[in-house]
């Protein structure tokens, strides 16, 4: 959990919420400042010669206006996207959302094993299990946001969602 709240603390410096006397960021604080928060990023370590993975986070849209995830980046792929799932011709395959994806306002936007991920092509050292990877997401309204995926195992228990 360590990577996640440092992740957090992170974000929070990065976009100027509030963070009270002990420096201890609080949910509280975070909602009263309306802001678009990215929480919880994950991913799983990448097995040896799979240049490409998938990661995972929460979008929560604290603000009263709608806004529109355009794009990703990482310094660990050569290219990161955003993907969706969606039914072709009778199969399940992924592609990119077109458009952006949307992040309501005051609604919470989530991306998970079996539905949207940010995709990454071009992994060249792989993802290990207890490091972070830097990500910036790109948004219509709040901007470039920091944030990181920590890199953990078991993630699988949490496929077929
Ligand atoms: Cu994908």
């Amino acid at each position: 959990m360590r990577a996640i709240y440092f992740a957090f603390v992170l974000l929070a410096a990065a976009c100027g919420a509030p963070v009270d006397n002990a420096g201890e960021p609080t949910r509280a604080a975070a909602t009263a400042s309306a802001t678009l928060e990215v929480r919880n990023g994950w991913t799983r370590p990448t097995p040896g010669g799979v240049n490409v993975s998938s990661g995972y986070l929460t979008i929560v849209n604290g603000t009263d206006a709608a806004d529109r995830l355009l794009a990703a980046s990482s310094p660990r792929a050569a290219r990161t996207e955003v993907h969706e799932m969606a039914m072709e011709g009778g199969v399940m395959r992924m592609r990119a959302v077109e458009g952006g994806l949307a992040a309501p306002a005051g609604e919470t936007v989530t991306l998970a094993p079996g539905g949207l991920h940010i995709m990454f092509f071009g992994v060249g050292r792989p993802f290990a299990e207890g490091e972070t990877i830097p990500l910036t997401l790109t948004f219509e309204r709040a901007g470039q946001i920091e944030t990181t995926l920590a890199v953990r195992a078991g993630g699988a228990s949490h496929a077929g969602r």
